[in-house]
């Protein structure tokens, strides 16, 4: 299976590790301390010299809560880093739901859109398909991030992630952008209790029914506190077996913010056989 982005056409027969470069003040996970450009662009070369197959760069905070950016406040963070990210080498993805940032980003020659609002935001699913190539990922999320923790339901989670992620690549393919540019991501944390995360983590497989390579975001997420009683700053451990767990349940990218141990972990589990693009000797 491969990933048409803009500049590569990434091979998937092996998982992919996406280093996560937060570019905002009130980042959760970082504190902020790669807040502007230079700070942001050291931290997109050492996650590089890390390991790291892809870069995901991002303006806005979607934490629980968290305040909203204007779209020239999220440009001005956002496209210097993916300007200077362009040159290291490896796919860039930009982390937006504004069509203004994905057209500039794109404009720039950025490779992928990941966004947590997967193009529903008006114009953006046009930004996305006027370009002839360029590399989508399209996640799934109940409700909106200033609201989205305060009672997230589902009937069946799996079967209401796996809809919704149907009828947006349905969408995608309608205007015209080609299924080998799409992957996608079930959304873990945005509008689903530790309950419904977990129940995604162990029928992850059935996602598989979408024909198209899944994106995963464990790293560092409140679930595994949960999971594990630890604080944000102590979830490297149980964020590298969630990347292990979807790995070895069919996902071929995971999006981390720990690259070179999350890389280490791959080698080990590449040395086992369990990394083929089946999800493993289980299938
Ligand atoms: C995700 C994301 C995720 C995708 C964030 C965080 C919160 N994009 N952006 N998947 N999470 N595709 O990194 O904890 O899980 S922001």
């Amino acid at each position: 299976m491969f990933w048409q982005t803009t500049r590569f056409r990434i091979d998937l027969a092996e998982p992919r590790v996406m280093g996560i470069v937060n570019v905002t003040p009130d980042s959760f996970s970082d504190g902020g301390r790669h807040a502007g450009p230079g700070a942001a662009l050291a931290h997109c070369e050492r996650l590089v010299r890390e390991g790291a197959h892809l870069l995901d760069i991002g303006g806005e905070s979607s934490r629980p809560g968290a305040a909203s950016v204007s779209v020239d406040e999220e440009l001005a963070r956002v496209l210097p880093v993916v300007e200077g990210a362009l040159e290291l080498g490896v796919p860039v993805s930009v982390d937006t739901v504004k069509p203004e940032v994905m057209r500039r980003a794109l404009a720039l020659g950025a490779d992928i859109v990941n966004d947590i609002h997967a193009l529903q935001a008006p114009g953006a699913l046009e930004a996305v398909a006027s370009h002839p190539q360029a590399g989508v990922c399209l996640m799934h999320m109940q409700g909106d991030p200033a609201t989205m923790q305060a009672r997230p339901a589902y009937a069946d989670v799996i079967a209401e992630v796996t809809a919704f992620l149907r009828e947006r690549i349905a969408a995608l393919r309608a205007a015209g952008v080609a299924a080998e540019r799409i992957v996608v991501d079930p959304g873990i944390g945005f509008g689903k209790s530790v309950e419904h995360n977990v129940a995604l983590l162990r029928r992850q497989r059935e996602l598989l029914a979408l024909g198209r390579p899944l994106l995963l975001g464990w790293s560092r997420k409140s679930t595994l506190g949960a999971l594990t009683g630890r604080a944000v700053d102590e979830r490297l451990p149980a964020s590298l077996a969630a990347a292990l767990a979807a790995v070895q349940q069919g996902a071929r990218i995971v999006r981390v913010h720990d690259v070179a141990a999350t890389v280490d972990a791959l080698a080990v589990w590449r040395a086992a056989g369990l990394t083929g693009s089946s999800g493993g000797a289980q299938q």
